[in-house]
């Protein structure tokens, strides 16, 4: 069957990019959580609760340049280019039809507070890399929201298995203000590294700043390090 065929050779690509990662993913100070399909260890398995700096909040504050794009699902594309041997433009079905990843992780905001245990559902950045698939030389991305934000992550933190392009948090779907219908989760760095409203991923042959990091935040962002700002 075809779609079969498709899987098949999501899975193909999905293991190449992993092994070509690997050595880099496990020198960073996160643990990278590698059976995310509800399975698998919360992110923060074998660390202290908290990173420093940061208290827990129950509610979940709503952080963004102010202004709400209200995308509807039929005009909604999802557009991945740049250093890629495949660039696409993704529909909503599309998108959908795409392997489906549901992850436990935490979220952690540069402004202290992190809100725990949040059950997310989506598509893994790791698998639509393999759609993609990233050329040689390509080490970072530039993520776009339909607000005009801009965040830079390099490739080995957003292909965690726990990086996901989140459409569902806890089994409804993901809310306008947190930046539905799909928002990026980088669930081991801080969480402004995740576009709400996401439209475009770029990926790229050198590093760029993105909106907080032209004004001050930290390229890298990892809580573990309370690496905040640059
Ligand atoms: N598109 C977009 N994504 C964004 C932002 C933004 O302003 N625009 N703010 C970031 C910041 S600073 C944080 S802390 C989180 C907040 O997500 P939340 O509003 O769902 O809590 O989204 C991040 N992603
Ligand atoms: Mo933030």
């Amino acid at each position: 069957m075809e779609s079969n065929n498709k899987l098949d050779k999501i899975i193909e690509a999905r293991m190449k990019l992993k092994a070509r990662f690997e050595k880099q993913m496990g020198e960073t100070p996160s643990v990278a959580d590698d059976k995310p399909m509800g399975t698998g260890a919360i992110n923060r398995h074998g660390m202290p609760q908290l990173p420093k700096g940061q208290t827990i909040t129950a509610k979940w504050p709503v952080l963004d340049l102010g202004y709400h794009p209200e995308i509807g699902l039929d005009r909604w594309r999802l557009t991945i280019d740049g250093a890629v041997e495949n660039p696409i433009v993704l529909k909503w079905a599309d998108f959908m039809a795409l392997p489906q990843t549901k992850d436990t992780s935490d979220f952690h905001c540069v402004t202290t507070w992190s809100k725990m245990d949040m059950e997310w559902k989506g598509v893994s950045l790791l698998d639509l890399a393999a759609l993609v698939m990233p050329k040689e030389e390509a080490t970072h991305i530039m993520c776009y929201g339909y607000d005009t934000y801009t965040t830079n992550v390099a490739i080995e933190e957003a292909l965690k298995p726990d990086v996901l392009l989140a459409h569902t948090v806890y089994g409804e779907p993901l809310a306008l203000e947190h930046g539905g219908p799909v928002r990026m989760i980088t669930p081991q760095l801080y969480a402004w590294k995740g576009s709400k409203w996401i439209k475009r991923i770029e990926f790229m042959t050198q590093n760029k700043r993105g909106f907080w990091e032209e004004r001050g935040y930290s390229n890298t962002a990892y809580p573990w390090r309370n690496d905040r700002y640059s």
